[in-house]
């Protein structure tokens, strides 16, 4: 298969984020997508190919277009106010304060468009951010067009930004878009399958009410593990979109063979609802060494995941999500890749 990669993703580096109380080095860095790119070239995955620029009309489709719009005058407002370094928020409207309001400084922008501090901008940000949208539609070109399957090497990745918020390294929804986009393009019926570790909640928020995209998510228990406040098993879907929604929430170290029936039973749902298109949110955070996830995947599992997935029998966009354990990131990202094509 195709991948479309942009190094464009480059100039969102050198952020840093605050976790545990302490302030590092972002986990979500540069390095993550070079290494994916160089084992799909030693597996001798497929054909590298740059994005082609699209319109963010696209985005503003699943996204509030204020929000979209906001996206690119960060940094620049960031340095307007006297500031330097990585552009975060620290102030959120929660319960009892005025989310209706739209502010006027930047922090507090950062806020109201957020919903944590783990989407952070410096210089090359915005640029990333656009690039990894063209790479997912893209690759969703390659798909419509005929390919069996297209790997979107994303960067940033997107499922925890919703319909105008960002956070935990997300600012567009890149799976959310590509998934529209066929809806618009021909598929009548489009589902995403979710494995990252975390909860894909602004997947699950942005198509909440819609019958027409089936969204079905396997991650870390929200009663312990972030993004905490969405993702439990109870969320089925409202309105129209009833019965639409699979949540498999599993415990901290979860192995394979657990996880393994989540997604069989969601691989199960997948086939029932009989999508013309299925979009993976690929995630390898799964695994046992990463550094801020508490599964217990191995290497050898993800060529399983996407054996499963090619069963499915049907036209296969993965976008890549999360992912930490760098030295292991190349060979688990692609392992799943390799394991659809293999089977
Ligand atoms: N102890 C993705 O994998 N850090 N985002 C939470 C809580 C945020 C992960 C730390 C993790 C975001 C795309
Ligand atoms: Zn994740």
């Amino acid at each position: 298969m195709k991948t479309v990669y942009s190094p464009k993703h480059l100039g969102h580096s050198g952020n840093v984020e605050l976790i545990a109380g302490a302030m590092v080095p972002a986990f979500e860095k540069p390095s993550r997508a070079e290494i994916i790119k160089a084992r799909v070239e030693s597996e001798r995955l497929g054909a590298i190919v740059a994005p082609a620029d699209h319109d963010l009309a696209w985005a503003k489709k699943v996204h509030r277009a204020d929000f979209v719009d906001f996206l690119p005058t960060v940094y620049d407002r960031w340095l307007a106010e006297g500031r330097d370094g990585t552009a975060m928020p620290m102030t959120w409207p929660t319960r009892g304060l005025r989310g209706d309001v739209v502010p006027k400084s930047t922090e507090a922008l950062l806020g109201y468009y957020s919903f944590d501090a783990g989407a952070t901008f410096v210089k090359g940000t915005w640029e990333a951010i656009k690039s990894s949208f063209d790479v997912a539609l893209t690759a969703a070109g390659l798909v419509k067009g005929g390919e069996r399957a297209a790997f979107a090497l994303c960067r940033p990745p997107g499922h925890h930004a919703g319909d105008a918020f960002m956070g935990g390294y997300c600012f567009i929804n890149n799976a959310a878009v590509a998934a529209h986009w066929f809806r618009e393009n021909g598929a009548s019926r489009v589902s995403i399958l979710d494995v990252d570790y975390h909860h894909g909640n602004g997947t699950q928020q942005i198509f909440y009410a819609r019958d027409d995209v089936q969204v079905i998510n396997l991650h870390g228990d929200p009663q312990v593990e972030y993004p905490y406040f969405l993702g439990y098993a109870d969320e089925t879907g409202e309105g129209a979109g009833t019965g639409f929604n699979h949540n498999y929430p599993m415990p901290f170290g979860t192995p394979w063979a657990k996880w393994n029936e989540a997604l069989e039973d969601g691989c199960r749902r997948l086939a029932s609802y009989k999508p013309d298109i299925v979009v993976v949110s690929l995630g390898v955070d799964t695994f046992e060494k990463d550094p801020i996830s508490k599964f217990k995947l191995t290497s050898a599992d993800y060529p399983k995941i996407g054996k499963r997935i090619a069963a499915l029998g049907l036209p296969t966009l993965f976008v890549m999500e999360g992912g930490y354990a760098v030295d292991e990131i190349g060979v688990n990202a692609v392992g799943v890749l390799t394991g659809f094509e293999g089977a």
